[in-house]
């Protein structure tokens, strides 16, 4: 099976009119199509990075500011700079686009606009034939993130027709992976992998973007890497949203890439295992992975050892005491996470989950957090923990290699 088509979406700079994306956005993912989507208020910059990091075939653009000749020529041109004339541009915006500027867009190298009363059909018509074919040979990457993004394509690719056999290849690109650093030179970065996992709505995300901030202001020079994921049956779309809660990590010293799980339980995708192995072998001092909001059963970092930290995010509104008995991960998770702990039953939900780890012996780490605030206190202390353990890791390699 060929993998879906996939294409960002975006609302441009200062227009807050995202009604018809979601209409679109949904209409597209119904029809097999998965869909990035980027949010509204999003520069020429940002989205531009989004798509290469992605490496989508197209981006489709909803709007309705105004500046729609500008900003779709800005996008085309950046594009052509960045080596990444091979994904194409499209788009909308009602009655705001004339027939006239529509002409002048396309002459600007825009592949179509499409006005109002047009209907869903058509767009998607048109999605499926213009890019719903295979690439044809493509030019020499121009940049690391254009590189790094064309390799994980050919891995979800690869897994996509069946030509990879996930947990062997997994396994065996893992170690080579963990053998390359201990033998790297004392210099080089190695990346540290760092799982967040939790249900849905708990604020994975919100809590990943600020931990993000805090590591880019740390060290001027350092780079993470997001591996994010949302859920999807095997040969459907999916809508791949967690960039548009991202602030922070809309940032050239991240590299993010959504992915879809493509029929695979248990928070990850098929080709998870090797795509995060060829990120922990690029150079990236953090890797964060986010699997999709879980359920009781899920230990999606367990089976296959993936991740040298794992943490739980939790909502403290999970029901009864009883329910933490059925949370498998309460048993796995390194450190817990209490995130809206400015909710009423946070306090509750403390006292009951400190309970229940104590139960364990494991001296897990419990923090309440509350990601939307800027500055929060918990995120300080959640970003400290992480970066000690990272500290005693390479402190660890170095006396490995003196030895
Ligand atoms: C709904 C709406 C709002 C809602 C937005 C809700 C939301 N969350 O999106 C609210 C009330 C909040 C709003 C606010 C404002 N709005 Co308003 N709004 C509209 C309105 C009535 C409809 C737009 C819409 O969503 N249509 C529904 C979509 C599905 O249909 P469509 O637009 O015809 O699009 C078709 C195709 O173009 C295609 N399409 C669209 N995008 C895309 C993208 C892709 C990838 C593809 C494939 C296809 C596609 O899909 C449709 C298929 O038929 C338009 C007027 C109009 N009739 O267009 C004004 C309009 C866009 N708004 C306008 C203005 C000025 C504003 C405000 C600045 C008003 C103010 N002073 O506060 C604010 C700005 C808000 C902001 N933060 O940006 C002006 C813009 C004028 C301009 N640019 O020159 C308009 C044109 C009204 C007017 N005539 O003055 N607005």
């Amino acid at each position: 099976m060929a993998s879906p088509i996939r294409i960002l979406t975006a609302v441009p700079i200062c227009d807050g009119h995202d009604s018809a994306i979601n209409t679109v956005n949904l209409e597209f993912i119904r029809h097999g199509i998965e869909v990035i989507y980027l949010g509204y208020h999003r520069s020429v910059g940002d989205i531009v990075r989004a798509a290469i990091q992605e490496d989508v075939r197209a981006i489709g653009i909803s709007s309705y500011n105004g500046g729609h000749i500008e900003f779709f020529a800005e996008i085309v041109d950046l594009l052509d700079k960045k080596g990444a004339d091979d994904i194409k541009v499209f788009g909308g915006g009602g009655g705001t686009i004339t027939h006239e500027d529509a002409a002048i867009m396309k002459r600007k190298g825009v592949d179509e606009i499409f006005f109002a009363g047009t209907s869903l059909e058509e767009m998607v018509k048109f999605v499926h034939q213009r890019y719903g074919k295979p690439r044809g040979k493509r030019s020499r990457s121009k940049s690391q993130d254009q590189e790094l993004a064309r390799r994980l394509t050919r891995i979800e690719e690869a897994y996509a027709a069946g030509r990879n056999r996930p947990r062997l290849n997994a396994q065996r690109s893992m170690s080579r992976s963990r053998k390359s650093h201990q033998t790297s030179n004392i210099e080089h970065r190695t990346s540290k992998v760092v799982g967040f996992t939790g249900p849905g709505g708990a604020g994975k995300t919100t809590l990943i973007d600020e931990l993000v901030l805090r590591f880019l202001n740390q060290d001027r020079r350092s780079r993470i890497a997001i591996l994010s994921h949302d859920p999807s049956v095997i040969g459907q779309g999916a809508l791949l949203g967690d960039r548009a809660t991202m602030i922070n990590s809309q940032n050239d010293r991240v590299f993010m890439r959504s992915m879809a799980t493509r029929g695979q339980a248990g928070g990850l995708s098929p080709a998870t295992h090797d795509c995060l192995a060829l990120l922990a072998r690029s150079d990236f001092d953090y890797v964060f992975i986010e699997t999709v909001g879980t359920g009781q059963e899920a230990m999606p970092f367990r089976r296959s050892g993936i991740a040298d930290l794992t943490i739980l995010v939790m909502n403290p509104d999970y029901g009864s005491r009883l329910q933490l008995q059925k949370i498998v991960m309460l048993d796995l998770a390194d450190i817990v996470v209490v995130n809206k702990s400015d909710l009423q039953r946070a306090r509750t939900a403390h006292t009951e989950i400190e309970q229940r780890l104590d139960q364990n012996r494991r001296n897990q780490q419990l923090i309440d957090t509350v990601a939307k605030r800027h500055r929060d206190r918990g995120v300080d202390q959640l970003f400290a923990l992480i970066s000690q353990d990272a500290g005693a890791k390479r402190r660890k390699i170095r006396k490995c290699r003196r030895t």
